[in-house]
């Protein structure tokens, strides 16, 4: 092993899509965890032709590939939590439960991705069955959007009430927690249940609607709190924030949804002339020009 003494931070595997314009998916997911102190490594379901204005294609990744990108990261790296997003289609889906299954891993985070922000497909519909009856049973925590615990539920969601039904529901199919987030309602709150306790999380709707990346933060989000050792509750709330005030603090890139600002806790400022480490041993002009 080769090492300079400093201990690794945590490692986080997002198993998701890639989204050119990096406001949601892999991108966001590794934004998400760098912010969290964390270091993440990635395996790709899908790469996506996009811009903040909409998904053109998507190329998902042919699942025998994926296997090879997940089996190469689990046998050299010690993986604290698995964050799941987008997976393409029903093969992807059956690759991350085998190898779910091969692995048993402390955490894992499903965010059950079925369509882009503007609506394009992100799941088949064979990929649908295989997450209602098999995968989220191997999630420790699953983190459904209202119209995505409908499509599982079958359960029609205009209030909190019925988000309520549908976690319920949710714990039923075999999932161990929920977390169904109401971002799409008009009060943002999200219902958790653990299948004994069931919580509602308030939180202000923060009035950007046009956004892109919120489902994929707040999945990572929870990730690396729970993988900081906090409880399910505590690790929502703070998800929660974070993803709150990364929106808020959100900006333009394009001429379509803004992505969020992941580091809005450390602003960093773009680069100026002179803004850099000083090079050492000898690789400074000023030093060498004698
Ligand atoms: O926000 C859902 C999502 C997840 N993953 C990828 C995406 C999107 C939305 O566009 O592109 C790769």
């Amino acid at each position: 092993m080769s090492t300079n003494g400093q201990a690794a931070p945590p490692i986080l595997l997002t198993i998701a899509g890639f989204d050119p314009s990096c406001g949601a998916g892999t991108v966001a997911d590794l934004k998400t965890f760098a912010a969290h102190g964390c270091y993440g490594i990635a395996a790709i379901t899908s790469v996506t032709v996009q811009n903040t204005q909409g998904v053109e294609a998507v190329h998902n990744t042919p699942s025998a590939e994926l296997r090879e990108q997940l089996e190469i990261l689990a046998k050299d790296c010690e993986i604290a939590a698995v964050k799941i997003g987008m997976l393409g289609n029903r093969g992807n889906a059956v690759v991350v439960g085998e190898f779910l299954d091969a692995h048993k891993f402390a955490h894992v985070v499903h965010d059950p991705v079925m369509k882009s922000s503007a609506g394009t497909e992100l799941l088949d519909t064979g990929g649908v069955k295989y997450i209602a009856t098999e995968l989220l049973k191997r999630a420790s925590v699953f983190t459904p959007n209202v119209p995505e615990a409908e499509i599982l539920t079958g359960v029609e969601i205009r209030d909190v009430a019925a988000m309520e039904v549908a976690a319920r529901k949710i714990v039923e199919l075999g999932a161990r927690a929920v977390i169904v987030k109401g971002g799409h309602m008009d009060r943002a709150v999200d219902v958790v249940f653990d299948g004994n306790e069931l919580v509602q999380l308030g939180g202000d709707k923060v009035k950007i609607e046009n956004t892109h990346g919120t489902g994929c933060t707040f999945a990572s989000a929870l990730t690396a709190q729970l993988a900081a050792g906090r409880g399910l509750i505590e690790a929502a709330t703070l998800a929660k924030a974070y993803v709150t005030k990364a929106i808020e603090k959100g900006y333009a890139i394009g001429k379509g949804r803004m992505p969020l600002d992941h580091f809005y806790r450390l602003k960093i400022e773009p680069l100026t002339r002179g803004t850099h480490e000083l090079p050492t041993h000898g690789m400074h002009p000023a030093e060498s020009g004698h």
